[in-house]
């Protein structure tokens, strides 16, 4: 297969002024005319041919300075134009025009139809499935677009920027011509034509200037539009105050589609969005669904500056603009919780996922830095490395520097980058020079992969009253890199000792091995280290319990209070112990405590994941984990049974609904009851559970209580899953819950296989393997987010896995990729699993068809 290598990187021999492109919208065959005025590029040579790209394109002609051009050849992915003019070769005129079929377009890559509206999705390669272009992201032309089309079909016309002017044509079509006045690279290009309707609202920036805020959905949504609006509203706000960015267009839009591959895309001025991340109310969307609208709209807003006005030189830099975009939206999420305590919950949240995540990927065949050095399909790396850990990265330089000093490395980066495609590096030197320090090692985190571990040795010398603290970096190999050379650590520590105030320090671990010695500590102390989580690291350090039951009932730092408590559960997890009473006794604690947020006691008292506790092992074997965990579950929920039903009562939210923090932190914790309920007693609890469920006036709870009488197969969970379908047949995103949660049901004792149920979901009327958030609801759930019941001796889940990932594939190669991935760590599990995981890779590599991006992903596991 080919691989594109980030040292290879040429700047563009030509590049491009004015774009005009005149789209006649046809789903059978749509007319693209292209008029393209072409200037030389950073690596121009007078008489070079151009190579333009395009993808199931139907050539139709070519013109040079408006006559017809014969010198050229075609290949299924290219154009390549010969005998382009040498005399005054600064810049000439190049016309186009091509036919793409959208009604065919499964990939959702290009353009696209979606239940009779046209959408697109360029990122990252897609814009050479609407025309043959220079379509990388140093390119970056002035774009004119006009639309055409049926009126009665097709009466709203979207593309980016401001709208010039709509025109009535013959037969019954109308046009609608968009100028976006800043320069972009093709993949922010964007269209959308169909029967839409929209919100909108005015607003006035910090300039004084009116903005024109829409959100485009089709019409029997328009209801679900307002928490995506207020978001909306609320990021415009804080990136004015937080980073000094103004939205720079006149007209801002957002368009939800039912069909897409990701989350949501930062067009230039026309954000495109999965459904999942714009609609929502109370009775159709849970209080996580709120909180993740919120997140993505703000992240897709905040492309705006970090991605748009200054975008990525080439695809290995995609950090640059996504880690940093990342970051910014978790700073946004963490302030709109409204206080410091809910700002370490949404940290806690966001290092869980990245544990569960992204440290899998970092430990496994995919295994890449930050910003990647090789690939073979672009679309495989917008993972959870180039985001998570990105923005991980990001963070560091923040803590280093401090909030003030992050920001004059933002505003220098501007000042230097704007209308710019740039790289990591002058992100970096940005952020050096605006401050006056040398981050040269800190260059290490982009260019190595893998999660570094930091071994811990602290010594108390009573004595001398000294405690020393050595800390040892290491880093196992990952694909291609054998050797790693020390990171640039900064770890925030605290010594606790009893009576004395907690100080915080940051300490700067830059060699392999370096000891500290604190002077004048009277008592043993007890280590709180890597505070708040201020490195992306795995720390090893033998504690013991009693110290982490010291942390767990008192380190100020509420997320390393959160770690004690997930450490403990998880030793005790592994070797297959039960909660002692001095462990129930701090959890106790910690539920009874009046000073302590409801979301943060949902937190502590929810265990590990099974994919960390993995990721501890050296040979997983999944059912005794999953026995294990489950047997402290049901121990915590007995011994803790006054304690949950208490805290169910009293964390009632009644009156009108409100998805703030404070409301839906109580949600989290009496939902969380609930489920311990039914461990320790389904027969008791099911009918509160049964009752929740029928009264209930959000989804949050309804689902909760469905989820509680599922996972449990309680009592009634069949026809309350009956009632939930009839209820809402008509909500496409509602019925993928309902899809997912069957999916999730671990295997519980007298039920039938999950695996069974399943496959026969996938026969289920309303199942579609052709859109992404139904496939996801059913096959991504079952084989990445159910590992008790996917993980079978006898390889049953696996075999489901192959022919799900071979199906997928002809249709969404982007989706079945993602699917591929389910099987990436197969060589941490025991025997028998492992060889029956291998097999299933072999089976879907044994596939002469595959798409690149399949083929990129089992050949590096099984490589
Ligand atoms: N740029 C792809 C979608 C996102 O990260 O916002
Ligand atoms: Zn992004």
């Amino acid at each position: 297969a080919q691989s594109f290598r980030r040292l290879e990187y040429r700047p563009p021999v030509y590049t491009f002024g004015q774009v005009e492109l005149d789209i006649a919208l046809d789903p059978a065959r749509t007319i693209v005319k292209s008029k393209i005025e072409v200037l030389p590029g950073n690596s121009f040579e007078p008489g070079a041919p151009m190579v333009l790209v395009g993808q199931e394109l139907e050539f139709v002609s070519l013109r040079i300075n408006g006559e017809a051009h014969r010198r050229f050849e075609l290949t299924p992915e290219t154009l390549t134009i010969h005998s382009l003019p040498k005399e005054g070769a600064e810049k000439f005129t190049l016309e186009i025009i091509s036919i793409c079929v959208p009604e065919k377009n499964t990939s959702l890559m290009g353009l696209y139809v979606s239940n009779g509206n046209f959408f697109t999705q360029c990122e990252a390669e897609g814009f050479r499935k609407i025309t043959y272009f220079l379509d990388r992201p140093d390119v970056m032309a002035r774009y004119r677009v006009t639309l055409q089309a049926p009126e009665a079909q097709y009466p709203v016309l979207l593309s980016n920027g401001n709208l010039l002017k709509e025109e009535k044509l013959p037969n019954g079509w109308h046009s609608a011509t968009w100028e976006d006045p800043f320069p972009k690279p093709s993949y922010l290009f964007a269209l959308v034509a169909g029967k839409l309707e929209c919100i909108e609202e005015t607003i006035t920036t910090s300039s004084g200037a009116k903005k024109l805020l829409q959100i485009w959905v089709e019409p029997h949504d328009l209801q679900k539009t307002r928490h995506a609006m207020d978001s909306l509203i609320a990021s415009i706000h804080w990136d004015e105050k937080r980073f000094g960015l103004e939205l720079d267009l006149e007209r801002f839009m957002i368009v939800a589609v039912g069909d897409f591959n990701m989350g949501a895309m930062e067009n230039k001025g026309l954000n495109i969005f999965n459904t999942k991340f714009v609609l929502a109310q109370p009775e159709t969307a849970t209080d996580a669904d709120f909180a993740n609208i919120e997140s993505v709209v703000a992240h897709e807003y905040f492309h705006n500056w970090t991605g748009n006005r200054v975008t990525c030189q080439d695809w290995f830099q995609l950090s640059l603009k996504e880690g940093l975009t990342v970051f910014r939206d978790q700073e946004f999420s963490a302030d709109q919780m409204g206080s410091e305590s809910g700002r370490a919950v949404k940290r806690i949240e966001d290092v869980r996922l990245l544990r569960q995540l992204q440290f899998p990927e970092d430990a496994g065949p995919m295994a890449h830095p930050i910003r990647p050095d090789e690939y073979q399909e672009i679309n495989n790396f917008y993972t959870v490395t180039v985001y998570e850990k990105g923005s991980e990265v990001v963070r560091m330089y923040q803590t280093l520097l401090g909030r003030d000093g992050f920001r004059k490395g933002m505003d220098l980066y501007f000042q230097r980058h704007d209308g710019q495609a740039v790289t990591c590096d002058d992100f970096l030197a940005a952020m050096a020079d605006a401050n006056g320090k040398d981050l040269s090692q800190f260059k290490n985190w982009y260019s190595q992969a893998g999660t570094p571990r930091v071994k811990v040795d602290g010594q108390y010398d009573a004595a001398n009253k000294q405690y020393r603290l050595t800390l040892t970096q290491s880093c196992a190999p990952t694909p291609g890199q054998a050797e790693k050379k020390p990171f640039h650590i900064r770890l925030k520590v605290c010594l606790i000792t009893a009576g004395n105030d907690q100080v915080e320090q940051l300490l700067e671990l830059t060699e392999s091995t370096q000891t500290w010695t604190f002077d004048h500590i009277e008592d043993r102390p007890v280590l709180s280290i890597n505070r708040n989580f201020s490195a992306p690291v795995n720390i090893d350090f033998e504690q013991s319990e009693e110290d982490l039951l010291t942390l767990l009932s008192s380190d100020d730092d509420p997320f390393n209070r959160w770690e004690a408590g997930q450490k403990l559960a998880m030793q005790m997890i592994l070797n297959n112990r039960l909660p002692d009473s001095a462990l129930i006794n701090a959890y106790r604690e910690i539920l009874l405590d009046p000073n302590l947020d409801p979301a943060f006691k949902e937190l502590a008292l929810t265990l590990p994941a099974e994919s960390y506790l993995y990721e501890q092992c050296k040979s997983v074997d999944p059912q005794k984990i999953f026995a294990a965990r489950i047997s402290f579950r049901k121990e915590l929920a007995k011994q803790l049974q006054l304690e949950w039903a208490a805290l169910y009562q009293q964390n009632q939210t009644p009156g009108p609904f409100k998805s703030d923090a404070i409301n839906s932190g109580k949600r989290a914790l009496k939902n969380l009851a609930l489920s311990m309920l039914l461990d320790a007693d389904p027969k008791i609890w099911a009918p509160m559970a049964r009752n929740q469920f029928q009264i209930a006036d959000n989804m949050t709870d309804r689902y909760a209580a469905l989820a509680a009488l599922v996972m449990h197969g309680a009592k009634g969970a069949a026809e309350c899953l009956e009632d939930f379908y009839k209820r809402f047949a008509d909500d496409a995103l509602v019925i993928d819950k309902w899809f997912a949660l069957q999916s999730s049901r671990p295997p519980v004792e007298g039920l039938e296989s999950t695996l069974n149920e399943v496959k026969r979901l996938r026969e289920h009327p309303a199942f579609k393997l052709n859109n992404p958030n139904r496939a996801r609801s059913v096959i991504h759930v079952f084989c990445a987010n159910n590992p008790a019941s996917f993980h079978q001796a006898d390889g049953s889940g696996y075999a489901f896995w192959a022919e799900s990932v071979l199906a997928l594939d002809p249709i969404n190669p982007q989706v079945a990729a993602r699917l591929a991935r389910a099987l990436d760590r197969w060589r941490l599990f025991a025997e028998p699993y492992q060889s029956k995981m291998k097999a299933a890779l072999e089976q879907v590599a044994a596939c002469q068809t595959l798409s690149p991006d399949v083929k990129e992903v089992v050949s590096k596991a099984l490589g």
